[in-house]
């Protein structure tokens, strides 16, 4: 019988060697162990891809790597995405939640996952995908009656965007219907405050905390 730590070492694995059936397959035992989804993509999956990340800022691996570990990880979530949602589908609505990756960045596994978990704490999620334009934050917000806007950005070269979201959302008169939520790895509560977001979330358990505290 393997444990919990042997599947979760196992996840972790698979990202670092670039394996995406060995991640599907992680994903699969885990279901299969009763291990809990989240804990799966939270203590394996996302720590695996952050030392990626580390190894990749060290110049110990390149873009191609990253790429094919990020692929693992998608394949990875793949399997366990129906599980989360069939959790998600038990709760009723707390709220609507319209999120993206902001215009100019591609950077979507962070914002999968903060999407995802909203789902299962009993949001519901638009999700817009990544490198979403402005005016389209907006007309979703607009479409939607959306409670929260939520945008991600991965780079510091694209974080500046988010001011042009909340100048749009004020331009539109939608701003006073909506709270703002930002996060990414180079956004900090500071930035928040700065460009006048309602709600910083480091990760996706403290976004689904925050949002739970709101509604
Ligand atoms: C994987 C990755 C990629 C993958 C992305 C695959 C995909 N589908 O997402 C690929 C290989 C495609 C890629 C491409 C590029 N990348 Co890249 N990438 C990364 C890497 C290693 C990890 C990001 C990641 O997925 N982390 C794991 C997830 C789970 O964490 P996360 O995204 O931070 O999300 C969590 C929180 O931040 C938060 N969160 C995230 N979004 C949101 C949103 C809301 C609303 C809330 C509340 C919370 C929240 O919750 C999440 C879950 O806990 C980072 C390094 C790093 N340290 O971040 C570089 C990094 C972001 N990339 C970088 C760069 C430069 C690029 C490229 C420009 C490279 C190039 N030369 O072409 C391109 C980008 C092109 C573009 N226009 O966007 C730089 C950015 C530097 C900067 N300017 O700030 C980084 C920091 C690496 C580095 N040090 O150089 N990248």
């Amino acid at each position: 019988m393997t444990t919990k730590e042997e599947i979760i070492a196992k996840a972790k694995a698979a990202i670092l060697d670039f394996d995406e059936d060995e991640a599907a397959e992680a994903a699969q035992e885990g279901l299969d162990a009763g291990v809990d989804p989240v804990d799966l993509i939270q203590d394996g999956f996302t720590v695996a891809m952050n030392e990626a990340g580390n190894k990749f800022e060290a110049g110990e691996l390149f873009l191609p790597h990253l790429i094919a570990a990020s692929e693992a990880m998608t394949a990875g979530i793949n399997v366990l995405t129906p599980a989360l949602e069939a959790k998600g589908a038990e709760t009723e609505t707390k709220g609507t939640v319209v999120i993206g990756t902001i215009e100019g960045d591609i950077h979507s596994i962070g914002k999968d996952i903060v999407a995802t978990m909203l789902k299962i704490a009993g949001f519901k999620v638009v999700d817009l995908g990544r490198d979403v334009a402005i005016g389209a934050y907006v007309e979703a917000a607009k479409e939607n009656n959306a409670d929260v806007v939520g945008s991600s950005a991965l780079m510091t070269t694209t974080m500046v965007a988010q001011i042009q979201l909340e100048e749009k959302l004020k331009e539109a008169g939608v701003r006073d219907s909506v709270k703002t939520m930002v996060g990414g790895a180079p956004v900090t509560k500071d930035w928040a405050d700065k460009i006048g977001a309602d709600i910083y979330g480091e990760n996706a358990n403290d976004a689904v905390t925050k949002l739970n505290e709101m509604f």
